[in-house]
């Protein structure tokens, strides 16, 4: 009898052990990570820009709302594939290999999704993936080929009756196709009891900007504000003497602009790629032309020249990025919504973030890849109701590189110790004060010579200044005073009164290149080959 009691009670604490197991794992958070490609803080309203107010995006906007928006977030290497491997590995490029596009990801290596489904995770992936050969640590993935396309975009995926990876042409438009995918992987989770962690990664608004066809029309009768820097010469910065990126002068007027040949026709203007307009059914061509028709048509007549023509092609460009966001954030908004509906709202962890910052006609510039504030920039909200505050700003000096071992740690999975960046838990649920957690933010960009010739430069930001180094077929420094000097345009290293400054900055940018294991190999990489003016290659 004794011993049946025994035997009872012991199994009544195993069971008991098992339940108390199952509730916390039951418990661990659910992760929703969405990223579009190139969305810029001055282009979500949460951030307070004034071109995001006249562009709203309400429904990433409710994510700031409910939980946390980071002020000062900033990538590590500002183009997309590079920024993608950091999240996946929370390792700086130079540490997990994948430093440029075009260059191929090391899928072997550890990654935060494969520690999560080892962990009991069912993982997946929708949308744009851009680091060559297939996601590895993913239950389900369907992913863009390359950089994807707006319209009819090819998906590859894995055929489960053949386990072949096949390409499949998907009618319709990427950012609503990718949103289904979502919502799709969601109702397949439903019933389980493991917790899932999904990436949604949006094409838009990458360039060449095409919007849906309901909003190619939305932003028509708007007047953005161009930025106050758009004409001005960035003489200080012999680093960005040679860039290719300015709106007025390095954008295909048809590809990028939408601008026609001339009044009357839909024939557009320089468009060196013709395959973007070229898969659109005949049907969704007819509308597009029948949409920018009067528009294009009263450009013609304006007869536009010098400042005027270059402010028009600010403005139209503002309009496409802009008009591309409002289906993403319609698609957050359905995501969210699903969430709610299905009571997964409060045991799930949203994130909204872009793979780098974006210009949006500062210095008249586009694009990214520069360590100047528009690119470094790196957006990020994140909600999980009854852990973070809602209405939550943190000022502290974060990274992507932050993001596996944050997600790690909700997780309740041991987060590695090669891993290079920080658990932002602490400063998502104030248990830190943001002045804690990092004095300086490394960054180092390498693709050079390569679309926009941005050179290579590396760097150090704290958070009232930052020291930056152009090499490669240059060698010159660059410091900028961000309290003084919040666009960059005063480069200061030749200023005396900065030297004590200086010479800080360096200290700081040796020991972080110290402790991230930054090797001399990694400044000798033989150079490209130069690639002529983009532009004019086709003028
Ligand atoms: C394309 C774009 C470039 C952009 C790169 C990298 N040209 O080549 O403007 O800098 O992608 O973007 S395009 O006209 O072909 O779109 S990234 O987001 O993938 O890094
Ligand atoms: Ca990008």
């Amino acid at each position: 009898f004794l011993l049946f009691i025994i035997f009872l009670s012991s199994a009544c604490s195993e069971g008991n052990k098992k339940q108390v197991e199952n509730e916390a794992a039951s418990k661990r958070p659910n992760i929703i990570y969405i990223m579009a490609d190139d969305h810029a803080e001055q282009a979500i309203s949460a951030y307070g820009h004034p071109v995001s107010q006249l562009a709203p995006t309400p429904n990433i906007d409710r994510i700031a709302a409910e939980g946390a928006l980071f002020e000062n977030n900033f990538c590590t290497n500002s183009i997309c594939g590079p920024s993608r491997a950091v999240v996946l590995t929370g390792k700086f490029s130079h540490v997990n290999g994948f430093r440029m596009n075009g260059e191929r990801f090391n899928g072997d290596q550890q990654t935060f999704p494969k520690l999560l489904q080892q962990a009991g995770y069912k993982t997946g992936i929708v949308g744009k993936w851009h680091l060559a050969g297939y996601p590895q640590g993913f239950d389900y993935w369907n992913i863009l080929t390359d950089q994807g396309n707006y319209y009819n975009p090819d998906f590859l995926k894995v055929d489960t009756s053949t386990n072949q990876v096949d390409t499949t042409r998907i009618h319709g438009y990427a950012t609503d196709i990718i949103t289904e995918e979502a919502l799709q992987f969601l109702k397949n989770a439903e019933g389980s009891n493991q917790p899932f962690m999904l990436m949604i990664h949006h094409k838009a608004p990458h360039r060449n900007w095409m919007p849906a066809l309901r909003h190619v029309n939305k932003y028509d009768s708007v007047e953005f504000p161009l930025p106050e820097t758009y004409f001005t010469d960035h003489a200080g910065s012999l680093g960005s003497k040679e860039q290719q990126q300015t709106i007025y002068q390095d954008m295909y007027e048809g590809h990028d602009l939408k601008m026609t040949k001339e009044k009357g026709s839909p024939e557009l203007a320089h468009n060196p790629w013709t395959t973007d307009f070229e898969r659109m059914t005949p049907e969704q061509r007819r509308q597009w032309d029948e949409a920018y028709q009067a528009k294009n048509d009263s450009f013609h007549e304006a007869n536009l020249s010098g400042r005027a023509l270059a402010e028009w092609k600010g403005q139209r460009y503002l309009h496409e990025y802009l008009a591309t966001i409002a289906a993403v954030d319609e698609g957050v908004g359905k995501v969210l919504d699903y969430l709610e509906k299905n009571g997964l709202a409060e045991n799930t962890i949203v994130v909204y973030t872009t793979d780098q910052g974006f210009y949006l006609g500062e210095k008249g510039w586009f694009d990214k890849r520069y360590m100047y504030e528009e690119s470094l920039a790196m957006p990020l909200l994140m909600k999980y109701p009854n852990h973070i505050k809602p209405g939550s700003r943190i000022g502290a000096l974060t990274q992507n590189l932050d993001f596996p071992e944050t997600f790690l740690d909700y997780a309740g999975v041991a987060v590695p110790a090669d891993m290079q960046g920080k658990s932002l838990k602490p400063l998502l649920e104030n248990t830190m004060k943001d002045d804690n957690f990092r004095d300086a933010v490394y960054y180092h960009y390498y693709d050079y010579p390569a679309f926009h010739m941005v050179k290579k430069h590396y760097g150090v930001r704290t958070e009232r200044y930052k020291l930056m180094h152009f090499y490669d077929d240059i060698d010159t420094w660059e410091l900028y005073d961000l309290e003084e000097d919040p666009k960059e345009i005063h480069n200061q290293i030749d200023n005396p009164a900065y030297d004590a400054i200086e010479d800080r900055l360096r200290t700081t940018l040796d020991s972080l290149q110290q402790v991230y294991k930054v090797t001399k190999k990694e400044f000798e990489q033989a150079p490209k080959e130069k690639v002529e003016r983009a532009y004019k290659q086709f003028e």
